[in-house]
């Protein structure tokens, strides 16, 4: 069954690995010794206390194994507002496949679809250190800019876990690991705006990546200059310079437009609730939804970064 499921899973676009459920204390062995041996600021100790969880959900099935995904994401997505009868073009992150559905939400209905009709199932693992598990899994191995890295998608994807009832036999657990061709290259680390990727450290420092500012709403701290922001939400910069990602950096998709009306609701930070249909599918398709409260910033940001240089 285990490949059968691989096989549907690549038909899908998408790679997998499968490992027993026992290895989900071991999972928790390594963020428990991580946390012991490393001195971890205050949102790394909030991600692994608070985030990660590693209790099994109520299921109406056993938990025999858990399928860890990698989907293929666009490296960036194009996309144009009207503002004022001009045209901007600014770029975003896309979380979708290129014309399908959120990752998650495709991974879950083409399994449940296969698993149902050979009398297995599915339920979201919930909160698992997602890159960590594919990196022992043997799925990804981490780049030094520390993301994962699959073959065939460089490191623009989006990992998704499920537990199962599928038996597992064979035992994948393998060593945590970085990309050989890192130990010659720094291209990441010099190209970070903000110095979250330390030299003589793997661990990035999440408290300066930019991606942990412009997601949240809140005020920038005073020493991020405004030259840096490049994106609508999230940073491109460690992965479009790497060099394993040159064969992935073209996927990119758009243009996505936003009508007058539609950017003047944007930049409005009105709910998404009161956003026209065609606006909110185009918003989730960007993955805009997830930190819409700090969209409307954001863009304010680049269309004056536009402007200045445009002067
Ligand atoms: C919180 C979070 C963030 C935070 C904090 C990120 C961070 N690095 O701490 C912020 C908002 C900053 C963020 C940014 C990004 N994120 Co994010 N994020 C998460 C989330 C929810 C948890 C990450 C996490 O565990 N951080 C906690 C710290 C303690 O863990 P860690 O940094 O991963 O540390 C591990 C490694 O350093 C490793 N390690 C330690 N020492 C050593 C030594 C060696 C030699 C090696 C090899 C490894 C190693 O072990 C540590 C513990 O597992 C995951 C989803 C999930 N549930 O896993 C997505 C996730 C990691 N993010 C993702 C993405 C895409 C991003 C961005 C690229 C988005 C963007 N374009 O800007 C950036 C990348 C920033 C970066 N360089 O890491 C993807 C990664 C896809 C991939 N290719 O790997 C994930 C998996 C989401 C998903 N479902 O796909 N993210
Ligand atoms: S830019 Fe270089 S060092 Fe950084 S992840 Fe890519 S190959 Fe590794
Ligand atoms: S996402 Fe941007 S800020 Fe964060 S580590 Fe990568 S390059 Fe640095």
């Amino acid at each position: 069954m285990v490949e059968l499921l691989k096989k549907q899973i690549l038909i899908n676009g998408d790679r997998c690995q499968v490992i027993p459920i026992e290895r989900l204390e071991d999972l928790k062995n390594d963020i428990e010794n991580f946390k012991n041996n490393e001195d971890l600021n205050r949102f790394q100790n909030f991600i692994t206390d608070k985030i990660y969880n590693f209790k099994l959900p109520n299921t109406d099935f056993q938990v025999r194994s858990i399928i860890i995904i990698a989907s293929p994401t666009p490296s960036y997505a194009k996309v144009t507002f009207n503002l004022e009868g001009k045209k901007v073009q600014l770029i975003s992150l896309a979380r979708a496949y290129i014309g399908k559905k959120d990752a998650p939400a495709a991974t879950k209905q083409y399994l449940t679809k296969l698993l149902k009709s050979k009398g297995y199932q599915i339920k979201s693992a919930g909160r698992l250190p997602l890159k960590r598990l594919a990196v022992r899994s043997g799925l990804a191995q981490y780049g030094r800019n520390n993301i994962c890295y699959v073959d065939g998608m460089g490191s623009f994807l989006t990992l998704t876990a499920y537990l199962t009832d599928i038996p597992c036999v064979d035992d994948n657990w393998y060593e945590v690991s970085q990309m050989d061709n890192c130990s010659n290259c720094k291209a990441c680390l010099n190209n970070c705006p903000t110095g979250a990727i330390i030299k003589d450290r793997f661990l990035i420092n999440n408290e300066r990546c930019l991606s942990y500012f412009n997601e949240s709403p809140r005020d920038f701290p005073k020493w991020l200059p405004k030259s840096v922001h490049h994106c609508i939400y999230d940073c491109l910069m460690c992965q479009n310079i790497c060099p394993e990602n040159k064969d992935y950096i073209d996927n990119v998709i758009g243009p996505i437009e936003f009508d007058e009306i539609e950017t003047d609701l944007l930049l409005s930070g009105k709910s998404i609730k009161e956003f026209p249909n065609a606006m909110k599918k185009k918003v989730k398709f960007l993955g805009m939804h997830e930190w819409i409260n700090a969209i409307p910033r954001n863009i304010k940001i680049l269309l004056e970064k536009n402007e200045l240089q445009k002067n």
